[in-house]
């Protein structure tokens, strides 16, 4: 097997700033701010590790933060949280929204509340509304993940993306990567995109129905964590792992399991802690009326089975914990 080579995509430890200005508040006086940070789904370590660096990062600044997220990844949840985030009248909310539409509203109606909004991780699709928007170079992260199938499997052949559902920004920017490096490269065949609404049983059967319909399948591009232990599932039920090569997205226990055991053969990790980070820095800083970033585009780490132990490797992984 050809030995995938490590690549260390740090796309943009500064990538994209365009500036514009925050218009200020004085609600929260000095380093007093009170932050919420509105998950898109509970219990995902991505989110998890995110969190643990908004608080650090809060409690650098004197601030106080409380997490709250829905318990699935699903607009028409997400929503009465915030709205319950609203009335207990926060500063800022750092928030990555589920779905680009719906919840674009209620997202502006917490900014007529005189609340700064930070998009962290997703975004909406008009982001204006909010003072800042973090989120990694999802496209980039696409193509790079095509780039390690291709190393994976030279000879070409049938590819399929397992992703969450339509209209999340950043799983729609990582499937179009992905589509598009795999067009533009005739050895291969694109299957499309099929989603697993976030449900690692679903992805799972995704796959084996899709190994029953097309046997010679050679990748799978797992759109993000859930997708990507399920997409693992499917394919050891399917007693395929020496023939389907698995690229995921996140770097979650689970994930970084199935990459030691050889079912996933790489994983693109994102840098939710960073993200967070500077969601906080950028929530502050419209608070004090100052100027902020409208974008922000951070970097990712393709790990594989050869630098999982190495200190990039590991500082590459997610917790469950903080
Ligand atoms: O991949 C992350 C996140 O970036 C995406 O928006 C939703 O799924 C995750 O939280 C992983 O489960």
């Amino acid at each position: 097997m050809t030995k995938l080579k490590t690549v260390v995509a740090m796309a943009a430890a500064s990538a994209l700033f365009l500036a514009a200005c925050g218009s200020g508040d004085s609600s929260g006086s000095g380093g007093s701010y009170k932050l919420s940070f509105v998950q898109g789904v509970t219990g995902d370590a991505f989110y998890i590790t995110m969190g643990c660096a908004v608080q650090e990062e809060a409690k650098k600044e004197g601030a106080t933060v409380d997490i709250q997220g829905p318990q699935k990844f699903d607009p028409t949840q997400q929503t009465p949280v915030l709205q319950s985030v609203v009335s207990s009248r926060p500063d800022a909310i750092l928030i990555a929204p589920t779905d680009v539409s719906a919840m674009q509203r209620p997202i502006e109606q917490a900014t007529k509340q005189n609340i700064k909004v930070v998009l962290v991780d997703t975004t909406l699709n008009d982001p204006s509304i909010a003072a800042s928007a973090i989120a990694s170079d999802n496209v980039g992260g696409g193509k790079a993940a095509f780039e390690a199938i291709k190393q994976l499997a030279p000879q070409g052949g049938k590819v399929l993306v397992v992703s969450v559902q339509p209209g999340i920004s950043t799983t729609d920017a990582r499937a179009k990567g992905f589509q598009d490096a795999v067009k533009a490269d005739s050895k291969f065949t694109d299957l499309g995109v099929q989603y697993s609404q976030n449900e690692p049983q679903k992805a799972a059967q995704i796959v084996t129905a899709a190994l029953q319909k097309d046997p010679d399948i050679v990748g799978i591009f797992a759109a993000n964590l859930f997708s990507a232990e399920g997409s693992a599932t499917g394919v050891r039920q399917a007693n395929k792992q020496d023939q389907v090569k698995i690229v995921g997205f996140d770097a979650g226990p689970d994930q970084v399991k199935a990459l030691q055991d050889g079912t996933v053969q790489a994983l693109v990790a994102q840098q939710p802690g960073k993200i967070g980070q500077v969601g906080v820095q950028q929530a502050i800083k419209a608070l004090k009326g100052e100027k902020t970033e409208t974008k922000v585009q951070t970097g990712f780490t393709i790990v594989t089975k050869d630098n999982l132990d190495s200190p990039e490797g590991k500082a590459a992984l997610y917790k469950s914990s903080c």
